[in-house]
């Protein structure tokens, strides 16, 4: 009966210490036991898709989707910035992306004051959320959903419906 018990407490202690895991649920976690990150040869899984291309308008403190749609995929973003401070994009939970690093870490597109810049993120279907992550911007307002479709079809019945992100902010009180 003790033996019993004790084992129950090991197995309880094992699950326990796997539900801590940093390593996400899914397919992820089974790749990692198989193929460490950062081992020659061992591919990222990134999302399969047409990608597409959003408009992004930065400025303090909101963004605004002012066109185009997200496919998962490869997803180019350009982002206008409308203000006089300068501002970047950080998607939280994207799969890769070409991080600028630095004092914008994982941010993949940065822009100064009036100016553009375009650049490109990996993101599977689901609805992710994007933020400047220049200290305190994302608390002041900087941070807006981004829904990503998982095909055409599903990004073209959004568009019929008249559903998709586009001008989703633009009656935020912070603007
Ligand atoms: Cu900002």
């Amino acid at each position: 009966m003790r033996r019993l018990t004790l084992g129950t407490a090991a197995l309880a202690a094992v699950v326990l210490l796997a539900g801590c895991s940093s390593v996400p649920e899914g397919a992820a976690d089974a790749q990692a036991l198989v193929c460490p990150p950062g081992e020659p040869g061992c591919d990222e899984i990134l999302p399969v898709g047409p990608g597409g291309a959003v408009e992004v308008e930065m400025g303090n403190f909101f963004f605004n989707v002012t066109d185009g749609i997200a496919i998962t995929g490869e997803v180019e973003v350009t982002a206008v910035n409308v203000s006089d401070a300068y501002h970047n994009i950080e998607i939280l939970g994207a799969a890769d992306g070409s991080f600028l690093g630095g004092s914008d870490g994982e941010a993949f597109v940065g822009a100064d004051a009036f100016e553009t810049d375009i650049g490109t993120v990996q993101l599977f279907p689901g609805e992710w959320l994007m933020i400047c992550n220049v200290p305190g911007h994302r608390a002041a307002g900087m941070e807006l959903p981004l829904t990503v479709y998982a095909t055409e079809e599903e990004a073209q019945i959004a568009i019929e419906a008249g559903e998709t992100d586009v001008d989703r902010d633009r009656e935020m009180p912070n603007t």
